[in-house]
């Protein structure tokens, strides 16, 4: 096929007439290379999603639901090679190896640049026969003091639609850009060039997968990929990736957490919590949590990511870099989640679920009966008898967030809110007590170096239930040494002081011998809140133990709950010999960093030994 030329005054002629000179010369430099059939100037208008939804139903790639079940929602499915993140092929791409670090996979930035837009690079013509669609996004409220804002181009008309829900997306953005604030400039293309006249599938994508960074530079490349954050760059690869790189170099910290409002509804004083679990450990679920005991009501700040800076006044403020929700639906129901599955009832796009037969969506773990016949997230029919998962285990549900009935009414305060607590946790079968209280600040930074958790369906290449680290919850999305992220928490420590919250360590999963959780979880967790804030308040006392500082059991609300002083005694068993075990290999997993492990983290370490020495 003839190269196609795209000059700088056709792609000017076809944008918005605020774009700046940088952003049409960019889009015209990108249209050259990828080829792409033409370009649209997304706005995030209600008629534009009218729109491109309708066009994804007609080519099939979207099935809209029974619209008086679900009103203005979709249903994709993506083909079974294109389900999660893939982390083997994602790359950070620093100048130097060491400051990508041991747990990231590096590439040399020359030599992936060759890769991606070479004379041989994957971008080139990779657009071809499809549109390319320029999306200003900002993460983070328009023109806030914490927000920042890009610019992804993409040949996935799903992605825009899904960036529309996810991010502040359209024209308010592309206003601060043509302002003269900074951009990140994030190229995507599912890597599915169309011959002239050739068909179109309805999930396309490419099995040779890209999914790249270059923290230098604030460049986001990412190549043969439909599916959630290797597509949605505003989310894992900018808001964590990229945004970590930043943070560091600005002073402020990006973050994988929730984060939450607890109102004291007595003395209505206001507590914000953010809480770090790996992906697919049910955030989103504490972030929207039903307190089961009185005098506590939970608004939600947001359920992923937390962008944090140090206030006026001191203090850690956060905000939600999101608009939406990108949430796991396998498990959520009205048992579960309500909120979630309130927030979802209308203007919401499901990914990798099943249908049922009356044109709503359907997944392992909502409510009610199974039904006797569904269409599975492959397309195909569906009985219990086939043995078969219906929806993917990682399949999504993306929603506004504004839907969401217990959102915060200052979720979108520019300067967001003061943080009090936070938490880390993961899925952890044994070993980790219900919660410990962090002894010194070191001791926070140390508990969310060391946490560990079994897998989950959130990424296709580590295998799901083993064992792994994942320093808090940051494993896949940290754009820097991990070392060197954990010596930036010790420096922002330090520079706040007494203001800089403490840090928690939580588990909900524990089992018993006969494998039974021995914690309710859910809302439940509200009783784990409940101590907290009454620590920070200063009202309880807490126990010295080996982990932390634990609660004492006439401190903590149980009622309701059949947990005597004997069951709540196993919550928080510590076995010195499995811990000991397990400091060990947490020594050996340190060692990778070398030098660049922190010494306040090595002392941490030894402070860890002796307790459980002396617990022996
Ligand atoms: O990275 S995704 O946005 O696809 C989901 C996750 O890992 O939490
Ligand atoms: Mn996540």
């Amino acid at each position: 096929m003839a190269e196609k030329t795209f000059t700088v005054e056709e792609v000017r002629a076809g944008a918005p007439e605020i774009a700046p000179a940088d952003l049409v010369e960019w889009v015209a430099e990108i249209a050259n290379l990828t080829q792409p059939k033409d370009i649209y100037w997304a706005d995030g208008s209600q008629e534009e999603w009218d729109t491109l939804t309708t066009q994804m139903v007609e080519s099939g790639m979207f099935t809209r639901l029974n619209p008086e079940k679900r009103p203005n929602s979709f249903l994709a499915r993506s083909l079974p090679s294109d389900v999660a993140r893939v982390e083997s092929r994602t790359f950070i791409c620093s100048e130097k190896e060491e400051d990508a670090g041991p747990t990231n996979h590096w590439a040399d930035p020359k030599e992936m640049k060759e890769t991606l837009i070479g004379e041989k690079g994957v971008f080139r013509g990779a657009m071809a026969g499809r549109t390319m669609y320029v999306i200003p996004f900002s993460m983070g409220p328009l023109g806030g003091p914490i927000s920042q804002l890009g610019i992804e181009l993409t040949d996935s008309p799903y992605v825009v639609v899904n960036m529309r829900i996810m991010t502040r997306m359209g024209e308010g953005a592309l206003q601060l850009i043509a302002e003269g604030k900074p951009w990140v400039p994030a190229v995507h293309s599912v890597g599915a060039p169309l011959a002239e006249g050739e068909a179109d599938v309805t999930w396309p994508c490419n099995d040779e997968k890209y999914i790249t960074h270059f923290p230098e530079t604030n460049e986001i490349w990412s190549f043969g990929s439909g599916y959630g954050g290797n597509a949605l760059l505003g989310k894992k690869c900018y808001a964590l990736r990229i945004a970590s790189t930043m943070a560091r170099r600005d002073g402020w910290m990006a973050e994988h957490m929730l984060v939450l409002r607890l109102t004291d509804e007595k003395s209505g004083k206001q507590y914000h919590v953010t809480a770090a679990f790996p992906s697919a450990c049910g955030k989103t679920n504490l972030a929207m949590l039903q307190p089961t005991i009185p005098g506590y009501k939970v608004e939600t700040v947001g359920d992923d990511i937390a962008w944090m800076r140090p206030g006026p006044d001191g203090r850690l403020y956060a905000i939600n870099p999101e608009a939406g929700f990108f949430g796991v639906a396998p498990g959520t129901s009205y048992d579960t989640n309500p909120m979630a599955m309130e927030t979802m009832k209308a203007n919401s796009i499901f990914t990798n679920v099943a249908l049922t037969d009356d044109g709503d969506v359907w997944w392992e773990g909502i409510d009610g009966e199974t039904p006797a016949h569904l269409i599975d997230w492959h397309g195909n029919d569906w009985t219990p008898e086939s043995g078969e998962k219906a929806a993917h285990p990682n399949s999504r549900f993306t929603v506004p967030a504004a839907q969401c009935p217990i959102i915060c009414e200052d979720w979108e305060a520019p300067q967001g809110v003061p943080i009090d607590a936070i938490l880390f946790g993961g899925r952890r079968a044994t070993n980790v007590p219900l919660v410990a209280e962090q002894y010194e600040g070191a001791h926070g930074v140390f508990i969310g170096a060391s946490v560990a958790s079994e897998v989950t369906a959130a990424a296709t290449d580590v295998k799901a239930g083993s064992l792994r680290h994942d320093p808090f919850a940051m494993l896949p999305f940290c754009g820097y040494n991990m070392a060197d992220y954990w010596g930036h928490w010790l420096e922002m420590q330090q520079e706040l002081g007494e203001n800089f919250p403490k840090v928690y360590q939580v588990n909900w999963f524990r089992k018993d011998e006969d494998g039974k959780f021995m914690w309710p979880g859910y809302g439940d967790n509200s009783r784990v809140l409940d101590w907290i804030v009454r620590r920070a308040a200063g009202e309880v006392e807490a126990i010295d133990g080996v982990t932390g500082r634990y609660p004492k059991f006439e401190d903590f609300n149980l009622d309701g709950l059949d947990i005597d002083e004997a069951k709540w005694a196993k919550l928080f068993e510590i076995n010195p010999e499995a811990w000991a075990a397990e400091m060990d290999d947490t020594e050996e997993y340190f060692k990778q960093f070398g030098d660049k492990l922190p010494a306040a983290i090595t002392e941490q370490l030894a402070k860890f030994r002796e307790r459980i020495a002396a617990a022996k």
